[in-house]
């Protein structure tokens, strides 16, 4: 049995995409960043700092999206989404799953100055400039990483599922159809049927109060 404890829209999309993928089945309990539901005893036992996702399979409890991730890809070689430590795509599987943290960290800054702060008051209009013109230099520096389709070579890989899923949140402050050949990859994941199946199973978000924001004055 797999359970996935989840935040609709947050990064364990990326996990319900890849047991899409994988043609899994799997359980979901849904949370809220807002309502303290992750801060529960029972929650904080299987994730210590409070964070989604968290993957239960039997008795092995695991957090991280991208630990998760290459964990389901390693036992799932059959489904291409792997690379196996001898594989020449390897160091840039590697590399892209890694990356994708660099997207999400800038995000999650954006998210905590524009979305959570009780206060919109509290938040920097310069540091919000910064973090988006650090996640637009972040953004611009995957477009040279695409090789035909996607990320890699040897074509799509649970790399893909751990990077697209970033432009879910940055879309928010950064749009992506900024940037034509990132639009067009981001267009080539969305449309996989893994990807959709996931979308429609997600929940409904609560917290982007719109589609866009733009930088604030300073
Ligand atoms: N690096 C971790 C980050 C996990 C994380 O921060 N998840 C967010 C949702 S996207 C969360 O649970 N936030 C709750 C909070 O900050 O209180 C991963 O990729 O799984």
């Amino acid at each position: 049995m797999i359970h996935l404890h989840h935040v609709p829209m947050a990064r364990s999309l990326r996990v319900m995409w890849m047991l899409e993928e994988l043609g899994l089945d799997y359980d979901l309990s849904l949370y809220s960043i807002r309502d303290g539901s992750m801060r529960t005893p029972e929650f904080l036992r299987l994730s210590p700092a409070g964070r989604t996702p968290v993957l239960e399979m039997g008795d092995e409890v695991i957090f991280e999206s991208g630990a998760i991730l290459q964990l389901l890809a390693e036992r799932h070689p059959q489904s291409g989404l792997h690379r196996a430590p001898d594989h020449p795509d390897r160091a840039r599987y590697l590399e892209l799953i890694h990356y994708s943290e660099t997207i999400g960290c800038l995000v999650e800054n954006l998210n905590m100055n524009r979305v959570f702060l009780r206060n919109p008051a509290d938040a920097s209009p310069v540091v919000i400039r910064l973090l988006t013109a650090r996640l637009r230099g972040a953004l611009a520096a995957v477009g040279p990483q695409l090789r035909g389709d996607f990320l890699l070579d040897s074509g799509f890989s649970a790399a893909d599922i751990m990077l697209a899923y970033g432009f879910v949140l940055a879309d928010r402050y950064v749009r992506v159809g900024d940037y034509p050949e990132l639009q067009a990859y981001w267009d080539r994941c969305k449309a996989r049927p893994a990807y959709q199946r996931a979308a429609a199973r997600d929940g409904v978000q609560d917290f982007f109060d719109r589609d866009f924001y733009p930088l604030p004055e300073v």
